[in-house]
């Protein structure tokens, strides 16, 4: 049973933005109700160690990793367990650990899952000015932590374990998994190459960064690949790898699925279209690229549907021409809006909980959609009747320009980020 005190004892949950915070620059020591000094001691360096059903590994992990940092950073160290609820009860034997390692300090999550969340809410209590994030199963081994620290020492803003370089490598991964984690590498350097080839191990799990390099930026993860966001939206200056040796599980259970696999692609566009180059004109424009081009090959499955349908009733069933149109559109109209809904808008859309507030969204979608059909005739007429442009040339042009009325119209009226509700407190 776990007690209320004990419960007290577990770090607060944060919510809002995922960013890890800056610290003060001179901390000015706060005073307590009997005027003594005490709380906020930030210390060298925070450590998250994110985990779900690590139950058989925890205990193991924080006594090997508390016996290497006891000798390189005495009292100046954290080791901050994430927890996403296991069933397990990983959280619960983890702070019974609390008792016997005092750098070790844990959040159970019960609202919120996800391995790159748990980091950044680790990060986001964390009291280091180095942050770090090792696996909870093992599979990273402790020893090689001073070696990260040693290089932040050095200068640099990120230290990476590496399983590709000098002293790297993998125990005994079977072939499928060693052509899914070099395939996922080339497709990581085709689509975003300037942060994908600026370290030889970008999917490694295991590295630790100067907070000033992440500090206050908000970071957008999805998966398993927060070094990616790091690289990509941080200020990394100077990188430094150290090779270790990629462990084989003795306990628990991997959690990596076929969705991981999904995620990191999609990952690696909403990266693609938020840093660099385009993110720059995305914000100078104050345009959501990634959310048109999203929009828009809603817009093209709708065209297919629309297509495909007019055939099934037209062609097929001999229903008349219009009535097949309508009925065509609408459906179309109704399966843009749910992929929309569901993947489009859907960090909106999540917190516009209720049917009531999705039948308005819809309804609202519809409207603009009619809209934009008229919009497209008229558009259509001037340019085909009025500036003489070919049909088919003024028909494509129509269609764009429409496709930008309707995603902007919808941004503003149907998703609207102002009529979010907030977010659950923890
Ligand atoms: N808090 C939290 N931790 C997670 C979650 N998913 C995985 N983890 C932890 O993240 C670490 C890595 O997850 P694993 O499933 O071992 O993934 P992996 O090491 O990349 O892959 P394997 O080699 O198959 O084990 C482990 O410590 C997990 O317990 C999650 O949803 N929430
Ligand atoms: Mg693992």
């Amino acid at each position: 049973m776990f007690t209320k005190a004990q419960q007290q004892t577990l770090l607060p949950v944060p919510s809002g933005l995922l960013q890890a915070p800056r610290l003060p620059r001179s901390p000015e020591p706060p005073l307590n109700s009997n005027g003594v000094t005490s709380l906020i001691c930030p210390v060298k360096f925070s450590l998250i160690v994110p985990t779900y059903n690590e139950r058989d590994n925890i205990e193991k992990l924080v006594q090997q990793l508390s016996r290497v940092l006891d000798q390189v950073l005495p009292d100046d160290y954290e080791l901050i367990v994430v927890d996403d609820d296991s069933r397990d009860r990983t959280w619960e034997l983890a702070s019974q650990l609390m008792a016997s390692y005092p750098s070790l300090r844990v959040m159970r999550r019960q609202q919120e899952k996800g391995l790159s969340t748990a980091v950044i809410r680790g990060w986001q209590v964390a009291k280091g000015e180095v942050l770090g994030v090792i696996d909870g199963d093992l599979q990273h081994p402790p020893d090689i932590v001073p070696q990260l620290l040693g290089a932040i020492a050095n200068g640099a803003d990120l230290a990476v374990a590496s399983r590709h370089v000098d002293g790297g490598g993998v125990s005994s991964w079977s072939l499928t998994r060693r052509i899914l984690s070099r395939g996922a590498q080339i497709l990581g350097l085709v689509l975003l190459p300037r942060v994908v080839s600026s370290v030889s191990d970008p999917m490694s799990g295991y590295f630790v960064v100067r907070r000033s390099a992440i500090a206050g930026q908000i970071l957008h993860p999805l998966g398993y690949k927060i070094l990616l966001e790091v690289l990509g939206r941080g200020e990394i200056n100077q990188l430094a790898e150290v090779g270790y040796v990629f462990q084989e599980r003795e306990a628990g259970r991997s959690k990596v699925t076929w969705k991981q696999y999904v995620d990191y692609l999609h990952h690696l566009l909403r990266l693609r279209l938020s840093t660099g180059r385009l993110g720059w004109l995305s914000q100078r424009l104050e345009f959501p690229i990634g959310r048109f081009l999203r929009f828009a090959a809603v817009g093209l499955s709708g065209l297919v549907v629309d297509m495909g349908l007019l055939y099934l009733l037209h062609g097929l069933f001999g229903l008349g021409l219009t009535r097949s149109a309508i009925a065509a559109s609408e459906l179309a109209i109704l399966n843009n809006f749910l992929w929309n809904d569901r993947w489009t808008f859907q960090d909106v859309a999540k917190r516009q909980r209720g049917n009531r507030t999705v039948l308005k969204r819809l309804i609202k979608f519809n409207v603009v959609c009619l809209m934009g059909v008229i919009l497209k005739v008229l558009l259509l007429n001037l340019l085909f009747n009025g500036l003489h442009i070919n049909a088919y040339l003024a028909n494509f042009l129509a269609i764009v320009v429409v496709t930008i009325w309707n995603f902007w119209l919808n941004l503003k009226l149907s998703w609207r980020v102002t009529e979010m509700q907030p977010s659950p407190k923890a």
